[in-house]
């Protein structure tokens, strides 16, 4: 639920500005926070230029105010708690209450104030990623400006001068702030609301972290091993889905700043490469792609039109990614009968952990005990059993007759008959297979040359 606080106002400092004549003295913008990671709905320009608004997967728009022309926002940057999924909450540092922060939306040509309190023990300062601003408000700590100290705030102003899809971060201890998870969206949209239209407009950052099983916080000296692959610091099933209505068109946008690249997979559709952090991609130029890999500290914009209904998987295409929490330790164990050993280690040692002898699978059955706080590798059910996927994992759920404002998990889709692949039940044979050796190819037979006389005796 988004919430209103005198976070820094406090009581007396509010009371004195409410005595006051409206807009006798200059305030900060009442700062609003978001404690639920449910994906809030597209949050419709109440003043302003129109648009048609984006939908942040598990996060939310941030309000703004209007103020003499200039579109005010307020960040809080703070500690936060995030239900990464259920059954696990991680305490990262985020924006107004959660990890990633609110989008920010506005339009191409908006003269916009973005007010940023320092609520963490540390400084820090935040960077509009594709921007094109002065330099002074790039935001880069010691190099465009001092670093925000705690309990400080600081003002960037500068005009949008085009259309696009943007991300926002800290340029201040960058390596523990995000890998802490401090981040956001940024779209600004474009001054003519017909320019591209799409039906809906989903944005999502990809992230990671490192949580050891049983623990809350990060580690934050890790460079590459994380251990939770999440969408805006979500991991399957607590990502949420995006559902579409048929006949949609749909755009996708994600950045990703993690400190690796994620193919991006989506089935049922074939789709175009649209935009990056630099701008709309010219129609010509626009390619077809059914997996499109997101680069380090870069943004792609993915659109196609929703005619085929169903329930089509939507995913990093790196398999690891699509796992939670591992134990990167331990051996394969396939073609190895261990379950009866692993309940008897289990007694002596709570937190051992097996891979399966047939492969992974076995995993989702086996009940095995976890530390508190800690997500299964993979996890999740579907109508047809377990999904067998963790992380970077979500359905985009294609339905007949969706209402065009319903972002809604409509449940599972209901095939229809004749369309869901099915057992043979019928005679099954082995294969046939060849009853003679094959003859070596020439070239072996030519480098094993008999002995004179004949014989097989070796040289
Ligand atoms: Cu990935």
């Amino acid at each position: 639920m988004i919430h209103r606080r005198s976070l820094l106002a406090g009581g007396a400092a509010a009371a004195a500005a409410a005595a006051l004549p409206r807009g006798a003295v200059a305030t900060l913008p009442e700062p609003v926070g978001q404690t639920s990671a449910d994906t809030q709905p597209p949050l419709a320009p109440p003043n302003g230029r129109p648009y048609q608004p984006v939908a942040t997967l598990n996060g939310w728009t941030l309000p703004w105010r209007m103020r003499n022309g200039w579109k005010e926002f307020h960040l809080i940057a703070e500690p936060v708690e995030r239900e990464i999924a259920p059954g696990m909450v991680a305490n990262l540092w985020g924006y107004n209450g959660q990890s990633p922060g609110p989008t920010i939306e506005c339009v191409e040509g908006d003269r916009v104030r973005i007010f940023v309190t320092n609520a963490l023990p540390e400084h820090t300062t935040i960077h509009w990623h594709g921007i094109l601003l002065p330099s002074g408000m790039d935001g880069v700590g010691g190099l465009t400006q001092p670093q925000i100290k705690p309990g400080k705030t600081f003002v960037y102003e500068f005009v949008m001068k085009k259309s696009g899809t943007f991300m926002y971060h800290p340029h201040a201890d960058e390596m523990v702030q995000m890998a802490m998870g401090m981040m956001g969206f940024l779209v600004v949209h474009p001054r003519d609301p017909g320019f591209r239209r799409v039906d809906r407009d989903f944005v999502f950052l990809i992230n990671a972290y490192d949580v050891e099983p049983g623990s809350r916080v990060p580690k934050v000296m890790t460079m590459t091993d994380f251990n939770l692959w999440t969408w805006n610091s979500r991991a399957f099933p607590g990502i949420a889905p995006l559902p579409i209505r048929k006949g949609d068109r749909v755009r996708i946008r994600i950045g990703n700043l993690t400190m690796t690249n994620h193919p991006i997979h989506l089935h049922g559709y074939d789709f175009r490469v649209t935009g990056t952090d630099g701008g709309w991609i010219d129609r010509a130029a626009q390619w077809p792609e059914v997996t499109t890999d997101v680069p380090v500290g870069a943004m792609r914009v993915i659109e196609f039109t929703a005619d085929e209904p169903g329930d089509w998987a939507f995913h990093c295409h790196k398999s690891h990614h699509t796992m939670n929490a591992m134990g990167h330790d331990v051996p394969t164990m396939i073609g190895v009968d261990h379950r009866g050993l692993a309940a008897k280690i289990v007694k002596l040692v709570p937190d051992y952990m097996v891979m399966g002898e047939r492969g992974m699978a076995d995993m989702g059955d086996m009940e095995m005990p976890l530390p508190d706080n800690t997500l299964p590798m993979m996890t999740g059910a579907g109508p047809f059993g377990p999904i067998e996927m963790g992380g970077m994992f979500t359905v985009a759920k294609v339905r007949e007759g969706l209402a065009r404002d319903d972002y809604g998990d409509p449940g599972w889709y209901r095939h229809p008959p004749g369309t869901v692949a099915y057992e043979w039940t019928g005679p099954a044979d082995r294969p046939v297979r060849a009853r003679t050796a094959p003859t070596p190819p020439a070239a072996v037979r030519a480098v094993k040359p008999r002995p004179p006389g004949g014989g097989h005796g070796h040289h």
